[in-house]
């Protein structure tokens, strides 16, 4: 491919050695192909109409900010009260506010126009994620014909979740408009050919895509991985333990942003089911890393006040002395004692109500010593229980199904563990992160190009 690449993602790639997933997929492809990482940047502020240069990384990196008002109403507003929730099937935390919408809109045309200046006739354009649903729409509406591709980090809302948009059919327009459309899961893919299906304006095409005004659309799932190598070679480094002299003797980790959807008050919930069943004479410990996010969304108030009580309330009937059932530690923290923490796990509790993959279980799987490793429970939500069919899958909402794996995983044999383990860890290599990137540009590639129309005006 001769021109370059443009990725477009939420937040841009802070410091030259940012430790986050999408920026160690990416980093190659993007040095490689000459290209440019666009996304947000700094403290809300001065509303920007030209990106801010950023130095210091192998690839150009360009930085629009945010008002306050739009970091209000599009990111906290509509990207997060309404599209999040959309997707993770809680419609009930929709707040639809007519502002949001607007703002939404205004963001991605103001973008669009930024593009526009710095685009060159063969670039090809990769946008990441739901913040960015309509940016395909603007830029064909200012003329671009380049291949845009699209990935939903997150799940492909259910056709009935839709309808709860005052205008459903709005959701369609815009992904039409990209010439591929990347997901998570078979699943997800499904949902989304679902929604076309049930479009008068779509059509299908023999080959599986769809043609939408004058756009032929492509939707295919691109299940997404992990760096591989470089966590084996965290975990297995022999770092001290992270728990200085107060390691527990046997311990379940849980490591989520601290989100609704990661159905971490159902795992509190059921660990404490599994200790009044008994599990409390085998004095395990559930380790819970959750850091907060998005603060400022009621939802996200509430949850961390209803796993402060359900800790404390365990601890307080479970706790002895020498034992606390639950750590619960509410920050960040490294990535190198992630793995270690990972490593020295008996097992890892991964309960999403919905989860557009869940890149703890692969880290988790890949972070363990293949001759005596952990045990993966993992909710059948999360898009990972695609691939990791051989994990523990747990239906969340079952407070008795996620007790009974807890007690299952901490008594499993040798042999079964390993079995269960190879098998994980071939689905991981096959997800590498860096295979997710180039099949999905391969694929992008080779999309038939876009008429210069818009699809729907
Ligand atoms: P997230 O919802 O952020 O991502 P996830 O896939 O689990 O969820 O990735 C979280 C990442 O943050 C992991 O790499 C994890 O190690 C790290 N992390 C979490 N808590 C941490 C802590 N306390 N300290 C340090 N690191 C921590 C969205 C979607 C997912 C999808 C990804 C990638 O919601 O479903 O898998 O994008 O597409």
């Amino acid at each position: 491919m001769a021109g370059r690449l443009i990725v477009v993602s939420n937040r841009i790639p802070e410091g030259p050695n940012p430790a986050g997933g999408l920026v160690v997929a990416l980093k190659d492809a993007i040095t490689e192909k000459n290209g440019t990482w666009i996304g947000a940047y700094g403290e809300p502020g001065e509303a920007t109409d030209s990106f801010d240069e950023l130095e210091g990384t192998p690839y150009r990196r360009l930085a629009f900010r945010l008002t306050a008002e739009e970091h209000s109403n599009y990111y906290l507003g509509f990207a997060n009260s309404v599209l999040w929730p959309l997707c993770h099937r809680r419609v009930d935390l929709v707040e639809l506010q007519p502002e949001y919408e607007r703002d939404y809109l205004s963001v991605n045309r103001r973008l669009a126009a930024m593009i526009l200046r710095i685009l060159k006739p063969d670039d090809m354009l990769w946008i990441h994620d739901y913040h960015f649903l309509p940016l395909a729409q603007e830029l064909r509406r200012l003329g671009v014909s380049n291949r845009i591709g699209f990935f939903l980090h997150i799940p492909f809302p259910s056709h009935a979740d839709l309808s709860v948009l005052p205008q459903p059919e709005t959701f369609a327009g815009w992904l039409a408009d990209y010439n591929l459309v990347g997901l998570q899961t078979g699943a997800d893919v499904a949902r989304c050919l679902e929604m076309y299906r049930a479009d008068p304006r779509a059509e299908f095409l023999p080959d599986g895509s769809v043609k939408f005004g004058m756009n032929i659309l492509s939707v295919r799932s691109f299940p997404i991985g992990i760096d591989v190598d470089s966590f084996i070679e965290s975990a297995s480094r022999s770092a001290p333990s992270p728990f200085g002299r107060e390691e527990p003797a046997k311990y379940i980790i849980g490591v989520d942003r601290l989100d609704y959807s990661k159905g971490i008050p159902n795992r509190f919930r059921a660990f404490g089911r599994f200790l009044e069943n008994g599990g409390a004479e085998k004095r395990p410990c559930l380790v819970q890393i959750a850091p907060p996010t998005r603060e400022r969304v009621k939802a996200y108030q509430d949850i961390t006040r209803e796993l402060e009580e359900i800790a404390g309330s365990l601890n307080g009937q479970f706790a002895t002395l020498d034992w606390t059932p639950i750590r619960y530690i509410h920050r960040q923290i490294e990535r190198e004692q992630l793995a270690t923490l990972y490593r020295r796990a008996s097992a890892a509790l991964v309960t999403s109500l919905a989860d557009g993959m869940n890149l703890v279980a692969k880290e988790f799987v890949a972070a363990q010593d293949p001759e005596d490793p952990g045990v993966l429970i993992l909710s059948k939500f999360a898009g990972a229980a695609e691939q990791l069919t051989e994990a523990l899958l747990v239906n969340p909402y079952d407070t008795d199904d996620i007790a009974s794996a807890i007690d299952r995983a901490l008594e499993m044999p040798l042999d079964e563990r390993r079995r269960r383990h190879a098998f994980c860890m071939q689905a991981v290599r096959r997800t590498d992160v860096s295979l997710w990137s180039t099949q999905f540009l391969r694929v992008l590639e080779r999309c038939m190009p876009t008429l210069n129309l818009p699809s729907s005006m």
